[in-house]
C-alpha cells in the first residue's frame, strides 16, 4: 500500500496528518507537480483527474480524493474517531469539512494558481479571479475567528478532520502571503493548539 503525493501540497498533507493521528504507517511516493509528473499517462491510469494524493492498494486498486482516502481508513480503523461518533457529530463534522473545502481551501488554491501562474503550463491564469478568491479567503479567516470564540475545535470539543483541513489550509496560505491576523485571537489560540499536535509535522 502506498500514497502518491507531493509533500508541500495541502491535500496530501491533510491525508498524512489524518494517518499520523491514527498511527497508520504508510509508504509515500513523491511526485513533482511543478514538473508535471502527475500528468503522465501512467499516473492518469491511477487517477484520471491527474491530482494527488492517490492511495494505491497492494492489489493495484487506486483511491483518489483526500476525503475518500480518509474515509477508507476511518472505516478500517475507527479509533481515534476523526469523522465523528454520533449521527449529529458526523453531520456537523461533514458540514464543516465541506465549508472548509468549498469556501477556504478551494479559493486558497485558486488564489495561488491564478495569481502566481504556477500551473500556467496546464491552465490559463486569470489574475482577476485570483484577486476575488483572495478576498474570499481573507473573509473566511475572520469567519473562523468568530466561530472559534465559542468553540475549542471546529466541532465542539472534538478534534476532527475538519480541523486538519482547516490547519492545512491556513498553513498553505503562506504562498498567498495570507495568515492569521494578530487581532484574530481565537483563531490564534486554536492554531497554537492544533499545530502543536505531533501529527502536524507528519
Ligand atoms: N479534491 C482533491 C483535490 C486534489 C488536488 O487538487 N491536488 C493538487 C495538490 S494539493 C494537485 O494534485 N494538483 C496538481 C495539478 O493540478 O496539476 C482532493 O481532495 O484530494
Amino acid at each position: 500500500m502506498k500514497i502518491y503525493e507531493m509533500k508541500v501540497a495541502p491535500n496530501p498533507r491533510r491525508v498524512r496528518m489524518f494517518l499520523a493521528e491514527k498511527g497508520i504507517a504508510m509508504e509515500y511516493v513523491q511526485l513533482d507537480l511543478g514538473k508535471g509528473e502527475n500528468l503522465s499517462p501512467e499516473f492518469r491510469e491511477k487517477n484520471p483527474m491527474a491530482k494527488v494524493p492517490v492511495l494505491e492498494l497492494d492489489d493495484g486498486t487506486c483511491i483518489s480524493e483526500s476525503m475518500a482516502i480518509c474515509r477508507y481508513f476511518e472505516e478500517l480503523q475507527p479509533e481515534p474517531a476523526l469523522m465523528g461518533r454520533t449521527p449529529l457529530e458526523k453531520a456537523q463534522i461533514e458540514m464543516w469539512q465541506r465549508w472548509i473545502e468549498f469556501y477556504f481551501l478551494m479559493p486558497t488554491g485558486m488564489c495561488f494558481q491564478h495569481s502566481s501562474g504556477y500551473f500556467k503550463d496546464r491552465m490559463t491564469p486569470v489574475p482577476e479571479w485570483g484577486a476575488v478568491c483572495r478576498d474570499n479567503v481573507v473573509k473566511f479567516f475572520e469567519r473562523l475567528n468568530r466561530h472559534l470564540e465559542h468553540h475549542r475545535y471546529l466541532v465542539g470539543d472534538q478534534f476532527s478532520i475538519a480541523d486538519i483541513t482547516a490547519l492545512c489550509t491556513v498553513d498553505f496560505n503562506k504562498v498567498n502571503q495570507l495568515g492569521i491576523l494578530p487581532e484574530q485571537t481565537h483563531l490564534q489560540r486554536w492554531y497554537k493548539e492544533v499545530s502543536s499536535r505531533p501529527s502536524a509535522k507528519a
